[in-house]
């Protein structure tokens, strides 16, 4: 790779500083007015700014964030202090879930951005994108009700946004010697400053085995996973500067990067939208937006002339539209909230990957190194973090958490599959399905309906198809494979805490609640631990330690599964789905949350169900979808020719 060092010079600036200067932190220091108001400056929110104040020079654009700026990677980098030292941070949300009654009364731990960036700032920087086939499945579960409406969201029609979203770059050429990197450039193609590269550092000697362990299952090694096909063994780019080394994430590439050449964009930091108001019925909007200081505690409301964009997360958007009276009317009559809009879908259909873990032991690595095993030596530790700190930034701490996966089709993994499909729609068709759903909503019909076309979908366009996965296994590589239930069934509800309503919801998790992820996670499971037993892998002695050889049956390896079940790999989901209102959606195909005048959601809550991928890619890209659905919208309004 080759750039000019002026083009260095500058991109490791934008790396490292974000211009306080241009932050408010006061309503006092606002406009009267502002013709857009973004609430969450995180992922896809600041990308709606971006491309907003872009289109629109003469329109204002406010993001209001919980959040301040802070760049600091002391705090959340390394990204192994994301998981390890989460007390001392102020940079993210801690979310402790109530226990979950299928997986032994465990809570989950789940982490979301506070921070100017939002969770691309904190997250693992692992930038894989979504098969074709969950997009072309979302469209599935909301047709035909959207079969008509001119914004699309077939995976054609948002792969382009996927490409505009981020700017790719190769890896040196001694790197690709070194390790065989694979990619293929086609599917890039952006020059936003949000960065996809291959990290400098990997743990070389290992990688190979765990590689050659899935040759030998018969995993086919594929040569660029982020153009909608991705059954096989992938190289996975990791969200960071080519040059530096360092995280690249949308306060730095949608905020930073730009905010000298937009007079129209405006950032307030550290104060909470604590809801949007429609003093004359939502019909008539957009709607105020309240705001709470969190230094001085005051209260105002901005208003807004064109529209509203909530962006707060999974956690937080559906928090938002509760506390202004938009949710389910049982919820809201129990929390004492005027209820404005019966939405039952906010808060609903929530759920997140989970998976266990399958451990083994080498006898015999001979002198294969470095190893993960040496970050305990204290001499290795102390370089890993200097190097880290270093301009460009080297060494271990550069890989954050992985930048190898498999992504494996449930025909792949269990010849019962078609026993499973079957079995789901059964209970889609005997109607036993609603009674897996949460106690507070399984009797709301348009949930049931919703839920039901889900199942149907999940069952027929993804555990059927032999191209789209089921299962995820990332790996750097230590002594674990994670089992990644990509599409669970279950569901659980992001609810108002009644009594301290401002603070984080109370967060169920039904996993495992519909038995049917039982036997996906029993397949996953006997799938992954027949790597260990591969020629690769054999090779340096590598015996399995979990479940381990007296776990045989499948009522032991259930047990197993529940004791090692991580319940958050943190990609909290579809709260406020884009789907039909019958169906017990947010969001209409347009974004805009139903009923509701001059006001939309554009984040991750917006998803019907889980990916095949981790989320951040997805935030970016519906982030683009959707400035450009709400670009065109205020053109063709005004009268301008779109371009
Ligand atoms: C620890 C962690 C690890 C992860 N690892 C990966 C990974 O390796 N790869 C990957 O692709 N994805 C990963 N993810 C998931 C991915 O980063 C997120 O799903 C995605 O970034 C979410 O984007 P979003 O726009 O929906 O929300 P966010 O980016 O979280 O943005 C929401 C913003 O709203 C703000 N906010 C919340 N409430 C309010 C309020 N009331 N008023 C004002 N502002 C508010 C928040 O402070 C935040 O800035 C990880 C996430 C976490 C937390
Ligand atoms: C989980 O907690 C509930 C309520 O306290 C209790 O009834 C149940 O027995 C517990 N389950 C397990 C597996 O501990
Ligand atoms: C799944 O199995 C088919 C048929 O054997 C094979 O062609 C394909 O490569 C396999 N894919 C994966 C991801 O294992
Ligand atoms: C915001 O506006 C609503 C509706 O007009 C009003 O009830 C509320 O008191 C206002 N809040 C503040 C802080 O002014
Ligand atoms: C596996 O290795 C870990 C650490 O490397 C060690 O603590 C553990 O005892 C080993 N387990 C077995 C069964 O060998
Ligand atoms: C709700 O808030 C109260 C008061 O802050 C707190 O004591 C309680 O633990 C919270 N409930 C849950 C389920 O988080
Ligand atoms: C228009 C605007 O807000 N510009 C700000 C961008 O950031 C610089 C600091 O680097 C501020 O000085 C500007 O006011």
């Amino acid at each position: 790779m080759f750039l000019p060092s002026t083009l260095v010079l500058s991109l490791a600036a934008l790396a490292t500083a974000i211009p306080e200067a241009a932050v408010k932190r006061q309503i006092s220091q606002l406009r009267d007015r502002y013709d857009f108001i973004i609430a969450g400056g995180g992922t896809s929110g600041l990308t709606v700014a971006d491309r907003l104040t872009r289109a629109f020079p003469k329109k204002t654009v406010l993001v209001v964030e919980y959040g301040v700026i802070e760049y600091a990677p002391g705090i959340f980098d390394p990204p192994l202090a994301v998981w390890g030292g989460i007390g001392a941070s102020a940079s993210y949300f801690v979310v402790q879930s109530l226990p979950v009654p299928d997986i032994q009364n465990k809570t989950a731990f789940v982490l979301a951005g506070k921070v100017v960036g939002g969770s691309s700032a904190v997250n693992g920087m692992f930038f894989d994108r979504p098969s074709r086939h969950d997009w072309d499945a979302w469209v599935a579960v909301a047709s035909p009700e959207f079969d008509s409406s001119q914004d699309k969201w077939s995976w054609g029609d948002v792969y382009p946004f996927y490409k505009k979203s981020v700017t790719f770059t190769p890896p040196p050429a001694a790197a690709v010697q070194k390790y065989g990197y694979t990619w293929d450039t086609s599917v890039y193609g952006g020059s936003t400053p949000i960065y996809s590269s291959f990290p400098p550092f990997l743990w070389a000697d290992l990688v190979p085995i765990a590689r050659g362990s899935w040759e030998d299952l018969g995993v086919p090694k594929l040569q660029e996973c982020a153009g909608g096909d991705k059954a096989g063994l992938c190289w996975i780019p990791i969200s960071q500067h080519p040059v530096t080394a360092r995280r690249s994430h949308s306060g730095l590439g949608h905020y930073a990067a730009v905010n000298a050449t937009r007079p129209n964009y405006d950032l307030l930091v550290k104060h909470q939208v604590t809801r949007v108001v429609y003093p004359n019925g939502p019909a008539s909007g957009p709607p105020l937006v309240e705001v709470l200081s969190l230094d001085d505690k005051t209260l105002a409301n901005i208003s807004a002339r064109a529209e509203v964009i909530i962006s707060a997360g999974s956690f937080h958007t559906p928090t938002i539209l509760q506390r202004s009276g938009i949710g389910p009317a049982s919820f809201l009559r129990k929390a004492g909230i005027n209820v404005v809009i019966d939405l039952p879908g906010v808060g609903s259909n929530f759920h997140d990957h989970s998976g266990p873990g399958v451990f083994w032991n080498y006898t015999n690595l001979g002198n294969l190194s470095p190893l993960p095993s040496d970050l305990s030596n204290l001499a290795f530790l102390a370089d890993a973090t200097a190097g880290f700190d270093e301009t460009p930034a080297r060494g271990p701490y550069t890989l954050a958490g992985s930048n190898s996966a498999v992504f494996v089709p449930l025909s792949n993994i269990t010849a019962d599959y078609q026993t499973i499909v079957s079995r789901i729609n059964a209970m889609v068709a005997d109607g036993s399905a609603a009674s897996y759903l949460p106690a507070d909503y399984r009797d709301e019909p348009t949930m049931v309906a919703g839920y039901k076309k889900q199942l149907e979908v999940i069952a027929n366009q993804i555990f059927a198809n032999p191209h789209a996965p089921s299962i995820e296994t990332p790996f750097a590589t230590g002594n674990s494979f994670r089992a990644i239930n990509l599409h669970p069934l279950s569901r659980g509800t992001v609810r108002l805490n009644i009594s301290s309503p401002l603070q984080t919801p109370v967060v169920h998790y039904g996993t495992g609640s519909n038995p049917v992820d039982f036997d996906v996670y029993l397949a996953h499971t006997k799938y992954i631990r027949r790597m260990i037993d591969t020629e690769a892998m054999r090779k340096y002695g590598a015996f399995e330690v979990g479940p381990g050889p007296d776990v045989q049956t499948d009522a032991a390896l259930i047990n197993f599964i529940k004791d090692q079940m991580t319940l958050s790999y943190m990609h909290p989901c579809c709260t406020s789905a884009m789907l039909p209102r019958q169906k017990g959606g947010v969001v209409g195909a347009d974004l805009r949350v139903h009923g509701a005048a001059g006001l939309r959601v554009v984040d991750m809550s917006i998803l019907p169900f889980l990916p095949s991928s981790h989320l951040s890619s997805t935030a970016y890209a519906v982030g683009e979808r959707a400035a450009d659905i709400i670009i065109k919208h205020w053109y063709s309004k005004c009268g301008v020719h779109v371009p």
